[in-house]
């Protein structure tokens, strides 16, 4: 899952034309939507036609999240949460995006557990098994875990079992492919970022990924 992160609408729109191929989905977050506009998701699936997961980690009440996840959902294949709020915060988006499946379009939610940054081991990390446990409960969409900390994404990703686990890390945040790739399966996702979109050629250090998970 490649995340696009730029702050140009055209860049982004470029890198998704030189990368689709080689990824099976594309992460948007705030640097892209706020710099341009919600419906950007739907140039780029356009072009793309791949999965497009909102990364706006949503960290509010119950209703605020229902607002946001509304919204969003219009466009967006898939949201990602916080879990940290609570269950209900979690089942208010698990709500919206059930009322987009009963139309026959299936929206994915996605919680955070471990964030990969360094912070994360201050507050988050104490309470991540938790939220991992949570997770499990609420049979969420998808995980995110970090593949800078592999002996914490094995605990989460054995925690949760069967729900993928999407994990940012590799590339800039400096995490080891071989050990996270030991952990993961098919259904997981690697989310790489800078790697790829500050790289002078986009569309090769892409592929490069792919041809890593393919052949492994
Ligand atoms: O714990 C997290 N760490 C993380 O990096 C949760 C995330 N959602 N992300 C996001 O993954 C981050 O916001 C960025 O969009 C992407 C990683 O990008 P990069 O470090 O590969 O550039």
């Amino acid at each position: 899952m490649v995340a696009l992160d730029v702050t140009d609408e055209n860049k982004a729109i470029e890198i998704s034309r030189e990368v689709f191929q080689y990824v099976d989905a594309i992460k948007v977050g705030y640097p892209l939507v706020l710099s341009s506009h919600l419906s950007i998701v739907d140039r780029i699936k356009e072009i793309t036609k791949k999965e497009i997961i909102c990364d706006f980690k949503l960290a509010d009440i119950p209703s605020t999240n229902e607002k946001i996840a509304s919204l969003t959902l219009r466009y967006g294949d898939g949201i990602i949460c916080h879990g940290f709020l609570g269950e209900d915060s979690i089942r208010a988006v698990q709500e919206v995006a059930k009322k987009y499946g009963e139309k026959g379009n299936y929206k994915k939610v996605i919680m955070v557990t471990e964030m990969s940054h360094r912070g994360a081991i201050q507050f988050i990390q104490p309470v991540a098994d938790e939220l991992a446990e949570m997770a499990k409960r609420l049979k969420v969409d998808g995980v995110v875990a970090p593949s800078t900390r592999p002996e914490r994404l094995k605990t989460i990703k054995d925690i949760v079992g069967d729900i993928p686990v999407l994990s940012p890390g590799i590339g800039a945040q400096g995490g080891d492919l071989n050990k996270v790739l030991n952990i993961l399966d098919e259904d997981d996702y690697i989310i790489v970022g800078r790697d790829i979109y500050e790289s002078e050629n986009p569309g090769r250090r892409a592929q490069y990924y792919y041809h890593i998970l393919k052949d492994r």
